[in-house]
C-alpha cells in the first residue's frame, strides 16, 4: 500500500475526548471515528487490524470444532418472549419496529436465535455435539459507552453457542472453549486470566471471565500471581480429548482468581500475602454454562439413546474483538505510539522514503516495496512528500513492527537502515540484505 493512495487521518493534537491511552492512540493514528455516542467506525488502518484479530479467533474456534455461520442483528422480539428475556433485559436492549408494527431489536446477543436454529433441524443425539458461532455486530445501550470502542454501544462480538445432551458432554464443549480462549489471546500477544464470573443476563452455573490485567481496567480483580508465568497449551492440543482439556481447565482455575463480584475476601487472604495480585483487568471474553435455561422454554430437544427426548445442554462463549484492539494497545505501547504484536500488525513493514522525488531513493523504495510485497508481506510504502520527521514519527504512531528506512546517504552506498519499532534497535545493511531478511 502507497500511503500517498491510503486513507489515513493522521491527528497531529491529542484528542480532548479521549480519557485512556488506547483511544488516544486508536484515534490519532486514525483507527476509528466516533459517529454518534459509543457508535465507531473501523477505518482501514483499524479495521485491518480488526481483520486480523478476527482471524486469530476464527483460527482458533475452527480448531477447537466450532461451526461458523452468520446471524442477523436484527431480531425478532417473538424468540425473545419466548425465553422470557424480553421484559427481562431493560433498556440495554435496542427495541425497533418494522413498518407493519412489529416488534423487532437489535440483538445484543444471540442464545435465543441460534436455539431457534438449532431446534428446527437438530432432531437426535447422534448430531450433538454442536458448536455454532459468527463474529457479528451487537448493540447494548450501554449506560456508560466510554474509552472508545473498549465499552461502545454497537461492537463486535465473536459468539459461540454449544450444545450437548448431557451435562458432562456440555462441560467437555466449554473445557474446549476455555483451552480455545487460552490459545486465542496467547496468539495476540495477551495475558488473559481465567476468573470466576458472575453469569447476569445471560444466566447459568458456571462462568469465567477472561481478563487482561492493565490499570485502566474497569473490572476490579483478584488472583494468584503464578496466573501471570503459566504455559499455554500448545498447537499438540488434542480438543477431542476429555481428560487432556479437563486438566487443561483445572490446572487454570488450581489457584484463587475472581472478579469483585465473586470476590472472597477469606479464600483471597489464604494464598500467601507476596502471591497476592490486587489490579484492574479488561474483561476480553466470557463463557457461560447454563444448562437447559433456553432449551426448556423454547423446546429445544434430541432424541437420546434411551429413545426418550432431552432437552440439550448449552453454554454460550464470547469475545470482544472491537474491544480486544484496544486492549492490545493498553498493553502494549511506548510514548511514541503503538507497538503492535507482529501477529495482528496492519502492516509487517513500513518503507520509509526519506527524500521522495530523489531517483536513488525512489528506485531503492520501489524495488524493496515490490521485493516484499511479492514475497506475501504487507508492506505499508511511505512515498509521501512529507519532512522525514514527520514520516518517523507516524511510522511510530501507528505501530508497525519493522520500518525499513531509505535516505540519500545510505541508498548512495547501496544500504538502508532497518528499525525494530519495539526496542528502537537500528541496523544499516545493504538493500539487498534487507530484503533478504524478511523473505522467508
Ligand atoms: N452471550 C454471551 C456470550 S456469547 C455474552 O453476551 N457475553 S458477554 O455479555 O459477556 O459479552 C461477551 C464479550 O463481548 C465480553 O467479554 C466483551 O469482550 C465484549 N463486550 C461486551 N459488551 C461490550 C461493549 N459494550 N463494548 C465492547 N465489547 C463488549
Amino acid at each position: 500500500m502507497r500511503l500517498s493512495r491510503y486513507f489515513m487521518p493522521i491527528l497531529k493534537e491529542n484528542p480532548k475526548e479521549a480519557e485512556i491511552v488506547s483511544h488516544r492512540l486508536m484515534l490519532r493514528a486514525g483507527m476509528i471515528r466516533q459517529q454518534s455516542q459509543g457508535i465507531y467506525s473501523w477505518l482501514p488502518l483499524g479495521k485491518r487490524v480488526l481483520d486480523k484479530v478476527n482471524a486469530i479467533i476464527r483460527d482458533e474456534q475452527n480448531r477447537a470444532g466450532a461451526i461458523e455461520l452468520s446471524m442477523p442483528t436484527l431480531q425478532s422480539a417473538e424468540l425473545w418472549q419466548e425465553s422470557g428475556r424480553y421484559d427481562a433485559y431493560g433498556k440495554e436492549m435496542l427495541r425497533i419496529k418494522d413498518r407493519q408494527d412489529r416488534p423487532m431489536l437489535y440483538g445484543p446477543t444471540n442464545e435465543e436465535m441460534v436455539t431457534d436454529i438449532f431446534r428446527s433441524s437438530v432432531k437426535s443425539y447422534k448430531d450433538l455435539p454442536l458448536n455454532l458461532y459468527h463474529i457479528q455486530l451487537k448493540f447494548r445501550d450501554e449506560i456508560r459507552p466510554r474509552f472508545g470502542t473498549m465499552r461502545s454501544r454497537e461492537f463486535m462480538m465473536k459468539d459461540a453457542y454449544s450444545f450437548d445432551l448431557t451435562r458432562e458432554a456440555a462441560e467437555h464443549s466449554y473445557n474446549k472453549m476455555f483451552a480455545a480462549y487460552l490459545r486465542t489471546f496467547d496468539r495476540l500477544g495477551l495475558r488473559a486470566i481465567p476468573m470466576r464470573a458472575d453469569t447476569g443476563p445471560i444466566g447459568g452455573k458456571l462462568s469465567h471471565e477472561f481478563i487482561i490485567l492493565a490499570d485502566t481496567g474497569e473490572s476490579e480483580v483478584f488472583c494468584h500471581k503464578d496466573f501471570v508465568g503459566f504455559d499455554t497449551p500448545d498447537e499438540r492440543t488434542d480438543f477431542d480429548s476429555v481428560e487432556g482439556l479437563q486438566a487443561i481447565f483445572d490446572k487454570w482455575t488450581s489457584l484463587y482468581a475472581a472478579t469483585s463480584e465473586m470476590h472472597d475476601e477469606a479464600a483471597f487472604n489464604a494464598v500467601p500475602e507476596g502471591d497476592r495480585l490486587s489490579a484492574r483487568g479488561i474483561e476480553v471474553g466470557h463463557i457461560f454454562y447454563f444448562g437447559t435455561n433456553y432449551s426448556e422454554p423454547m423446546g429445544a430437544k434430541v432424541q437420546g439413546p434411551d429413545g426418550k427426548e432431552h432437552f440439550v445442554h448449552m453454554g454460550s462463549y464470547g469475545i470482544g474483538p472491537t474491544r480486544l484492539v484496544p486492549a492490545i494497545i493498553e498493553a502494549s505501547h511506548d510514548d511514541n505510539g503503538i507497538i503492535w504484536p507482529a501477529s495482528v500488525a496492519p502492516f509487517d513493514i513500513v518503507v520509509i522514503n526519506m527524500k521522495a522525488g530523489d531517483q536513488a531513493c525512489d528506485d531503492t523504495c520501489e524495488l524493496i516495496y515490490a521485493a516484499l510485497t511479492k514475497a506475501g508481506k504487507d508492506v505499508l510504502y511511505d512515498d509521501t512528500d512529507d519532512r522525514a520527521g514527520t514520516k518517523f514519527a507516524t511510522a511510530d504512531l501507528i505501530g508497525v513492527p519493522v520500518q525499513i528506512i531509505a535516505g540519500p546517504r545510505a541508498v548512495a552506498n547501496g544500504e538502508v537502515e532497518v528499525k525494530d519499532r519495539k526496542t528502537g534497535a537500528r541496523e544499516t545493511m545493504t538493500i539487498e540484505a534487507a530484503i533478504n531478511r524478511f523473505v522467508a
